[in-house]
């Protein structure tokens, strides 16, 4: 079954952050997710998840560590087993983990990279050393019953230094990890700012995506606003296996954010629906 989570650092931003859990049980979706907690309040959130009989779907890794960087080794599994500590308080047991960014020529696209043999070498190095860092921590994630699942972001409209801009290079890495406890999340947005064939990365790679975001393009607006047609992706994705959580990751365009958020809930319950 499809279920949608509210991510709290996209919506209801007016609002103090603990305070946003109480309008997503407001909007009746059975799930949050969020960012970084090293700076949050967890005794609070977690409180206040229990009192509404919300589950936290997804949490990230904190502090961000550059997994491209291979003298972070010992910093990034510390950070990995501080974070397994907290998920474990919501009973959350997906951790994001961001790469973070190529520093060489910040603002270069990432297919310039391609264009010497010397830029080439170092791409391939800062491969080798994601591929490395996450072998390194897959044990970890695995000891504590946790899946680390990296994110391919757009490098066009968002962030134009991130080192995995391609979802063909994220399931490369992936599948050379080759760990149980390391997948991916499929970031919608993302994936048709940079590169589109949504539904074919999707159906192909399947085994590998354990988390879904959801927005639309342009704008990271609601499901519904852009040109993303998310009856057919979301069809394709319980179709091929998909079982879990929709992570709202958009910006509403309405102040009433259940009414913004209508049509996806729509299209949600439809697919569950149907056979
Ligand atoms: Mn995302």
């Amino acid at each position: 079954m499809l279920e949608l989570s509210a991510n709290i650092e996209y919506m209801y931003t007016d609002r103090d952050f603990v305070d946003r859990i109480d309008a997503v049980a407001e909007l009746d979706v059975p799930a949050f997710e969020f960012g970084v907690w090293l700076e949050r309040d967890v005794p609070s959130i977690r409180e206040r998840a229990k009192r509404h009989r919300l589950t936290v779907a997804n949490i990230s890794v904190d502090p961000k560590i550059s997994l491209l960087d291979a003298d972070e080794s010992a910093a990034l599994a510390r950070a990995v087993r501080a974070t397994c500590d907290t998920a474990r308080q919501f009973g959350c047991t997906q951790l994001g983990l961001l790469v973070e960014e190529v520093k060489l020529e910040p603002g270069r696209p990432w297919f310039d990279y391609q264009r010497s043999d010397r830029q080439r070498d170092e791409r391939r190095r800062q491969r080798d050393n994601i591929v490395r860092a996450l072998k390194s921590v897959a044990p970890v994630a695995e000891g504590e019953g946790m899946l680390l699942l990296i994110e391919c972001l757009n490098t066009l409209v968002d962030h134009a230094d991130y080192f995995i801009a391609s979802w063909k290079e994220g399931v490369s890495i992936a599948r050379e990890v080759d760990s149980p406890a390391v997948g991916l999340t499929f970031d919608a947005y993302h994936h048709q700012v940079n590169e589109g064939n949504l539904i074919s990365s999707l159906r192909q790679d399947i085994d590998l995506i354990h988390h879904i975001h959801i927005a639309d393009v342009p704008g990271r607006h609601e499901p519904g606003t852009g040109e993303i047609n998310y009856l057919n992706l979301l069809r394709a994705a319980k179709q091929a296996g998909y079982d879990g959580y929709l992570g709202l990751e958009c910006v509403p365009t309405k102040e009433d954010v259940g009414a913004a958020l209508a049509p996806i809930r729509q299209i949600v319950d439809q697919v569950n629906r149907e056979e």
